[in-house]
């Protein structure tokens, strides 16, 4: 195997890695709505659909042969903790970008998992370069509990972006509102800005914060 690209989230080169509000954690916690899906790896598939000039599914193997990166980021949860020095191994998102090339009007990427979840990106959020589908943390191959087979991993954003067992990206030209999105959390969810809940959502807070 040729040797993997490697890349550092530049977020890591900031002089104060850690974003405001947040808490360092020694361990990944393990962290999402419903059951974790039991997928085979070999059954299982990557659809990449919408406003693309080549849509396509990919096995996890078609996937595991396209030029590999090794990706190293902190990750941050918007419930206020932060794991350091974390390194993933998989595909760019640039380069799923360079094989199924959208169209000049997609600016919205949805990301898709099993049970209808879904998260939205910017086209240009998704096109960071240190955007990538995982199968692989640390050493290991990627646990079942973390999104394996394949989850994507977008540091520069909350961690409820960062899709885990990824079964579908689609390429739209709006935006659509995913899971969290829906459920209060803020739109883009930048952890520098503390974008956290949706404006709606902080305002109910405040109120209710009132003595
Ligand atoms: N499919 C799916 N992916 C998901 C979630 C989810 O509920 N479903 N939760 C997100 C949230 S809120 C977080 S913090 C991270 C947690 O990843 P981890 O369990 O590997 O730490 O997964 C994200 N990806
Ligand atoms: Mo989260």
């Amino acid at each position: 195997m040729e040797k993997p690209e490697r890349i550092i989230s530049p977020d890591i080169l900031r002089p104060d890695r850690l974003p405001p509000g947040q808490t360092p954690v020694d361990e990944l916690p393990v962290l999402h709505e419903g059951k974790t899906p039991d997928i085979s790896p070999l059954e299982w598939s990557l659809n990449i659909t919408g406003m693309v000039e080549r849509p396509m599914k990919i096995t996890l193997k078609q996937l595991q042969f396209q030029p590999t990166v090794e990706m190293f980021a902190d990750v941050h949860c918007v419930e206020g903790w932060s794991k350091m020095d974390t390194v993933w191994t998989g595909v760019a998102g640039r380069r799923i970008l360079e094989i199924t090339k959208p169209q000049p009007s997609a600016g919205f990427v949805i990301v898709h998992a099993p049970g209808d979840f879904t998260a939205n990106l910017t086209l240009e959020d998704f096109s960071r370069e240190d955007v990538v589908f995982a199968w692989q943390y640390g050493a290991q191959a990627l646990d079942p509990e973390h999104g394996g087979p394949l989850r994507l991993v977008v540091p520069h954003l909350y961690f409820w972006k960062s899709v885990k067992w990824v079964s579908g990206i689609e390429f739209c030209s709006e935006d659509r509102p995913g899971f969290w999105e829906k459920a209060g959390y803020h739109n883009h969810g930048d952890p520098w800005l503390e974008e956290r809940f949706s404006p709606e959502k902080a305002r109910q807070q405040a109120s209710s914060d009132k003595p």
